[in-house]
């Protein structure tokens, strides 16, 4: 039977399950990657699992996302991370030396072969023709000990991308585009496959920008063929030898097929505050920018950042815009310093950031108040910034350096007939500049045994969670609405520096929904745990959007929540409460979610009973007098670590 491409790389890893989509299935994993934020809580699971080295092909542990340093705690961090990756034979990118996704796909990724990271946009990676699936971190944990990764069989939509981008139109615009067809809400469980005439011009990092952002769409992942363009990028980082061709049969099936013309594209936008709020640069013009930022592992190759110091060399930015780069890789920033067009970026008028995260995740650089800041990266969810209420705009390289000249959002396309300014024309390197040394190779088994890993006491080992009661009887700790994201429950930037440690960073849970004066979440949580009363959260659509990270269910977990009962839940924070041995339940029927209020008392009589044998569960509303029935579509594996109490504990006494 003619196989499309995502079924062919499941095939070659399957490990159990049939390749039916919707069917469980469990998969074998060649690479990790995790990275800091997410990695010490994997590394700190990983460890107590007592896995020893890992078992997987590759496994990279990256320092991107904590950087800013105030205080010890990040610095802590990277010394426990670097120290427990020599000992478990691990690669550890050191800070600097770029984002986890850019610096995997130049460094690591391989064709054909599977990647599953602690970080949801670990489908970069499926520019160079990987499988590659962002999780949570104790998942990501498990596969470096060996174990499967377990996940829905997916449905596959192909997209067809015909013609050729034009001049000043990015690959960035190709997936504003499919955001805008299919929004970041209702893909769960479905994997985006490119195909078509389209696609034999666009090189790997513009195929990486798509794939990047292809986690707004709450798919699985996003994966290209491996071609002539792959061959290439491989081959100019010194790695051929890891290419290999593979692409779909000539006649696979898709369950639904979308085309897109390249050449009919135009610069777009993701407006303030969601990816999908998708507008054409056009209509937005003359709207004033105050400051514009190019970087993060969406939009920060070398070709991108070569597109705007090519820009800039014709004209410099505008004074009244505060804008900055953060190249995605020390790779990148290397090379743009060796051709001298680092000098030309520097001329320009522009701030230069670490290789980083940075601003993506908060970390620094909010802009002003009533500003409007537009960046080439994937999120714009409200308050990310650092700066709330804020007004981000997600644009490609190109719009963005236009604005960055102007001071207002301005067709890029306008820049030759308004300004004169050439479109640069970047050509794809044959060679990169290979550095390696920022990356330290896992040590052999005998010097790893002599490692000691530093523990700084900023990192708490995670309290385990707890099994399940029988009956539940809880409260509804709080009621929110649709596309509750996971920087909505779990905030990063400023608080960033506590994920290692879980009684900390439980304060601010839902901080965005605290009210002055009030008992916060986190103390109404700890409040009721103490009375042995359990917390349930009450939410609309597309609840967990976003982040692949953990502690947007095991902070919740350390706080007593029990269940989270909403309309949809998306894919990575599912597992991630199942892991926690917090129950996802969604409405029968969503008209009951009008009915149940903030604070209600709510009892499940038979909530072990449910998850063993039943996908049904009725809801007693204590408080409103009436009873609701939820749903809860979980595999039999999702049972079985519901009961166990837990990822942790279910992988403790032998489950797979
Ligand atoms: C993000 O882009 O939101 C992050 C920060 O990279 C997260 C991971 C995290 O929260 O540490 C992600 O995308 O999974
Ligand atoms: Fe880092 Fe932003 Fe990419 Fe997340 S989306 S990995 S924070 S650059």
């Amino acid at each position: 039977m003619a196989l499309n491409l995502t079924y062919k790389i499941l095939k070659d890893h399957l490990i159990s399950g049939e390749l039916i989509a919707g069917e469980s299935i469990g998969i074998r994993i060649d690479q990790t990657l995790t990275q800091d934020a997410t990695g010490t809580t994997a590394f700190l699971l990983f460890e107590s699992m007592n896995a020893g080295r890992v078992k997987t092909q590759v496994s990279v542990s990256y320092i991107d996302h904590n950087m800013s340093q105030f205080g010890p705690e990040n610095h802590n961090d990277h010394l426990y991370l670097q120290t427990v990756a020599a000992k478990s034979g691990v690669y550890h990118s050191r800070a600097g030396n770029g984002i986890c996704h850019q610096v995997h796909l130049e460094r690591f990724g391989k064709p054909g072969a599977t990647l599953l990271g602690s970080d949801s946009h670990t489908p970069t990676c499926g520019g160079i023709g990987m499988l590659a699936i962002g999780a949570g971190g104790l998942d990501v944990a498990v596969a470096m000990g060996g174990g499967a990764f377990y996940l829905t069989c997916p449905k596959v939509i192909g997209v067809k991308l015909t013609g050729k981008l034009q001049e000043w139109v990015a690959s960035k615009d190709v997936i504003l585009k499919l955001l805008s067809i299919l929004t970041t809400k209702g893909n769960v469980g479905c994997v985006i496959e490119y195909f078509g005439p389209g696609i034999a011009d666009l090189t790997v990092p513009q195929r990486a920008t798509i794939t990047n952002m292809g986690a707004e769409l709450g798919v699985t992942t996003s994966v290209f063929p491996s071609d002539t363009q792959t061959q290439k990028f491989l081959e100019a980082q010194k790695r051929g030898s890891d290419y290999k061709a593979i692409a779909a049969d000539a006649d696979a099936k898709y369950d639904r097929v979308i085309e897109i013309d390249l050449s009919s594209l135009e610069p777009m936008a993701a407006c303030p505050s969601s990816p999908d709020n998708i507008k054409t640069v056009r209509e937005l013009a003359g709207t004033k920018v105050g400051q514009v930022v190019i970087g993060s592992c969406t939009n920060s190759s070398f070709t991108d950042l070569m597109l705007v110091a090519g820009v800039l060399a014709q004209k410099a930015t505008n004074p009244m815009v505060e804008f900055a780069i953060a190249p995605g890789s020390r790779q990148v920033l290397s090379m743009l310093a060796a051709n001298s067009s680092l000098a030309k970026i520097i001329a320009g008028g522009t701030r230069l950031l670490e290789s980083g995260c940075g601003p993506c995740i908060g970390q620094g650089y909010s802009p002003a108040n009533d500003s409007v800041s537009v960046r080439t990266f994937n999120r714009n969810f409200a308050g990310r910034t650092g700066t709330s209420p804020d007004f981000a705009y997600l644009v490609s390289p190109e719009t963005a350096i236009a604005a960055a000249l102007t001071g207002e959002f301005t067709d890029p396309r306008e820049l030759t007939s308004k300004f004169g300014i050439i479109y640069p024309q970047v050509e794809m390197p044959s060679e990169f500049l290979i550095d390696d040394s920022m990356i330290e190779k896992p040590l052999d088994p005998a010097k790893a045994a002599n490692t000691e890993v530093l523990r700084g006491p900023t990192i708490v080992v995670p309290e385990a969670a707890k099994e399940l009661p029988a009956k539940l009887t809880a409260k509804v700790l709080l009621k929110c609405g649709d596309k509750i994201t996971t920087d909505h429950i779990m905030p990063a930037g400023a608080f960033l520096k506590y994920r290692s440690n879980v009684p900390r960073y439980a304060e601010v849970v839902f901080n965005c929904f605290n009210e002055k004066g009030k008992p916060t979440f986190a103390q109404r949580g700890l409040e009721l745990k103490a009375k042995g009363i359990g917390g349930v959260i009450v939410a609309g659509e597309s609840y967990g959007q976003g982040s692949s990270r953990e502690h947007a269910a095991l902070c919740p977990m350390y706080l007593g929540v029990k269940a989270v009962l909403a309309k949809t839940i998306e894919r990575i924070h599912k597992a991630n409460l199942i892991n926690f041995a917090i129950l996802p339940i969604q409405f029968a029927n969503a008209a009951d979610y009008d009915r149940i209020s903030a604070d209600n008392e709510l009892v499940i009589d038979n909530l072990l009973e449910a998850i063993r044998s039943s996908d049904e569960i009725s809801i007693k509303d204590v408080t409103g007098n009436f009873e609701i029935q939820g749903t809860i579509t979980l595999s039999g594996r999702d049972r079985a670590i519901l009961l166990a109490g837990g990822l942790l504990e279910f992988t403790r006494k032998g489950g797979l």
